[in-house]
């Protein structure tokens, strides 16, 4: 069967380099800590919690069970730098919705990482049509340094909302900054309203 393929509006935009940006060829990778720790994919188990009707623990094979979908998306860096059509493999947020199934109360999404990190969106943002848990780039087993084993992506929002090595997802009646967000980046996070810092 052919693979359902979503090409994200950030693709489709007359005004596709957001204000500030630039075009680089790949994604140069960010990472809060010198070494990201190994990871015992055995041992791993995706959760999701919070205000959900239907909280979830997964394994990795029941994860890649799922119903699946293509999304080619642009990418872009608060640092300035933006990528065009990374191609990316995974859940739609739409099928983890389904899954879960949010009460009315949860407005945003907080979202937690192997190593320690953490950043948080509006509920709106997560499930737009082109935001995905991704498990492939450019059609291979995601590569370590880009967020192995799941990576949430939101190509509607700067890359830093777009966590790597995801193990818990929260649905939260109220707002609470991740890693970044509590050393002044946006709550938001719209490259299109150039929301880069709190404030902006
Ligand atoms: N878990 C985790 N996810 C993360 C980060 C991080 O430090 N840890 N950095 C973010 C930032 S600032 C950017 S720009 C992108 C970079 O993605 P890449 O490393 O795949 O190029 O990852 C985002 N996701
Ligand atoms: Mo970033």
């Amino acid at each position: 069967m052919a693979k359902r393929r979503v090409v994200s509006p950030t693709v489709k935009r007359k005004d596709r380099l957001p204000p500030g940006q630039h075009w680089i060829q790949y994604p140069l990778v960010y990472d809060i800590v010198e070494r990201v720790p190994d990871f015992d994919i055995e041992k791993y188990r995706f959760k999701v919690w919070g205000e959900v009707e239907n909280p979830i623990e997964l394994t990795y094979e029941e994860i890649l069970k799922l119903p699946s979908v293509e999304v080619l998306a642009d990418f872009h860096c608060v640092t300035r730098w933006s990528v065009k059509e990374i191609l990316w493999e995974g859940v739609p947020t739409s099928e983890i919705v389904k899954i879960v199934r949010p009460k009315p109360e949860a407005k945003y999404v907080f979202v937690y990482c192997l190593e320690g990190y953490t950043t948080n969106l509006p509920y709106e943002y997560f499930v737009k049509e082109d935001s995905l848990l991704a498990y492939k780039m450019f059609g291979e087993p995601l590569p370590k340094e880009h967020g192995f084993p799941l990576r949430l992506v939101v190509p509607q929002l700067y890359a830093w909302k777009s966590a790597k090595y995801v193990w818990g997802i929260e649905f939260r009646k109220e707002d609470r900054p991740g890693y970044w967000e509590e050393r002044g980046y946006h709550m938001v996070g719209d490259p299109w309203k150039e929301q880069r810092y709190w404030g902006d």
